[in-house]
Order: C-alpha cells, then structure tokens, then sequence
C-alpha cells in the first residue's frame, strides 16, 4: 500500500490474449498506481468478459475508441505484432504513453516509421516490452559487467528453451518471436550493437513440427567485438529454460539455473523447471509494468524504447536471411539518431 494521493493511471489494455489478460490481471490485482480504463479485443465478447470483472473498465472492438475512452491516460499494447504499428502511431498521435509488447512492430521499416514519428512528437512516448531487463537474474550480471570486476565480456553462452510451440511456428517466428530476445538482451547487457548474424541448424528433433527446424543455434557479433551464441530450441519437451553464461576477462557469470527448491528423496536430488515464460518471469512482468506506471505518472519513459524496438527488428532480418541462406549476414541499421529524453 502506498500513501499516493494522485489518481491512478487509466490505462486502455489492446489486445486481451494470453499476455493481454496476464497483464490486465497484473494491473488490477498485483502493482499499485494503475487500474484497466479500458479493454479492447478484436473479439469484442472476450474484451466485455474481462471488463466485466473490473469496476470502471469499458469494452471496445477497436483500440482507437478504447484509447480515447474516458479515463485512459496509458496504453498497454497486447495484441498480435501486426497490428502494432497502426495502434502505436494513433497512441503517439494522441500523445499517450505505451508500453508495447514485442515486437514493437514487424519489420524494420515499420518499427523505423514508429520510430520517427515519436522524434517527431519531440519526447519519448513508447516503452517496449523486454521484460527480460526487469529480471532480478539479468539484472544481477548487468551490474555486475558494469562494474567491470570480471573485465571486458568476450563472450556471451545463451540458451532458450520452450516446451512445446503451437504447429504453425515458424522458423521465421524462432527469430523474431524467441530469439528477438536474446537480440534485446545480448544488446543492452554488452551495451553493443549487433553487427552481423549467422544461423546453424543441426538434424531437426523428431519432436519438431513438420517443415520447423529445430532447435538452431544462432550466433551474432557485435561492434564492440563480442560474440554471442543462443541455442534456440522450442519444443525441448521438459521446460522452459532461459540461460546466459558471460565469459569475461577475469572470469564468468551464470544466470538461468533455476535454484530454487532443491529436495533429496528416493535416492535422486532436483528441483522443478518453469513450464512457461509466463511463470518464468512472472515477477519480471510485475517489475516492468510497476516502473512503467511509476514512470509515467512522473512524466518519464524509462526502459527500452523504440531505437531497441527498431534495431532489434533489424537484427532480426538479418537473422532471418541467415536462416535461409546459410550465409553470414551483415545488419543494416540506420544510425542512432539522437533522442530527447
Ligand atoms: C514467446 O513469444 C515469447 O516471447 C517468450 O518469451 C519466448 O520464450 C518464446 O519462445 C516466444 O515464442
């Protein structure tokens, strides 16, 4: 409990999926300082189920009425990648903040439109949602390869691993859906750039779905002479696992392992591994859109905004012409305009 006089930030939740109704549920039960305005869903029957749990909180079929609803001051985009660019540009053409769910939109171009339009707007607007920089793991070895005790960072091992992914995965979507990111978060811990990607594929698992290869492993330079590999496999079978060893200078770091609950019994010691991302970094999700609420309402935008947004979408072409040409592929970026803070 806080004893903040102000009125809560309204915010209007787009998109009411699996992540749409974890965050709406995040917002009106778990953080302080906000509360669901509005909800909207292409489906406007799912959008009126969730609003009719939550005191205040309207129903729409289109994310512009829901953003110009009575009461929203926030938008909180979750709906399919597609359609981002459209509700992002209408956000930004009512001066709203956003947190937006990655990607910020598909594609470069897309994402570089978004992108000039916020400079445009003169201030920063739009966060987007990499909540893996909210997690207490990623932001232990950040600080601690900031503080520069283990020296430079060489290297970066990462590993990510989902149980199972739905038939229509894509080997396109292993990039931009899975490996997008290790992409955001391989930048922001080795304050680089990427430069240039390539893509192996061993034998595919017979667990994969037909016509997906996988897993891949995935390896990318930077402009800061790193180099980064991310073994990608979505339907491991056994759990969702999420991990990054540094290896520096003077030393390595590991984050991912998971030790929680250890228990010894029937001759065989273990713990559990998490089933999803949603259970993984369910208190990352809660950090991200508390400093979300907490930094709007100061009139600030705070974490990864839409230069990430973009240079990750430009990785990730790269990585996708990697896939299919078996090529090393250079990333073709603008470069960083400067930005108003
Ligand atoms: C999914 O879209 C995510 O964002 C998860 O964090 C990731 O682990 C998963 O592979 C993606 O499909």
């Amino acid at each position: 409990m806080t004893n903040d006089a102000r009125p809560p930030l309204g915010v209007a939740v787009i998109g009411t999926g699996m992540m749409g109704a974890d965050h709406v549920r995040r917002i009106d039960e778990v953080i302080s300082g906000a509360r669901v305005a509005a909800v909207a869903d292409i489906d406007e029957g799912r959008a009126k189920d969730m609003a009719a749990g939550i005191h205040g909180c309207g129903a729409y079929a289109d994310p512009a009425e829901a953003m110009a609803a009575p009461g929203v001051d926030a938008v909180l985009i979750a709906s399919p990648g597609p359609a981002h660019e459209e509700t992002l540009l209408a956000a930004l053409a009512r001066d709203l903040p956003v947190l937006c769910e990655k990607p910020m939109t598909t594609g470069s171009e897309s994402a570089l439109r978004v992108l000039e339009a916020e400079l445009r707007l003169g201030h920063r607007r739009i966060q987007v949602g990499y909540m893996r920089r909210y997690d207490a793991e990623y932001l232990q070895l950040k600080a601690l390869l900031d503080s520069g005790e283990l020296g430079r960072p060489l290297m970066l091992h990462c590993r990510h691993r989902n149980v199972s992914v739905h038939r229509y995965f894509t080997d396109e979507m292993l990039i931009n859906d899975s490996v997008s990111h290790e992409f955001d978060a391989a930048r922001w811990l080795l304050g680089q750039e990427i430069t240039a990607v390539r893509v192996l594929r061993p034998a595919p698992s017979g667990h994969a779905p037909a016509g997906l290869s996988d897993p891949q492993f995935v390896v990318f330079e930077t402009d800061g002479g790193a180099i980064v590999d991310v073994e990608i496999f979505v339907n491991s079978g056994f759990g969702y696992q999420v991990q990054t060893e540094a290896v520096c200078e003077r030393g390595t770091a590991r984050i991912g392992e998971a030790h929680g609950l250890m228990t010894s019994t029937a001759g065989r010691w273990g713990g559990a591994i998490a089933p999803d991302f949603l259970a993984r970094f369910a208190a990352a999700y809660d950090r991200e859109v508390q400093a979300w609420v907490d930094a709007t309402r100061r009139g600030h935008v705070t974490g990864p905004g839409t230069w990430d947004g973009y240079a990750v979408a430009a990785v990730c072409e790269a990585g996708i012409e990697a896939q299919r040409t078996g090529r090393r592929v250079p990333v073709r970026m603008i470069d960083r305009p400067a930005f108003p803070s």
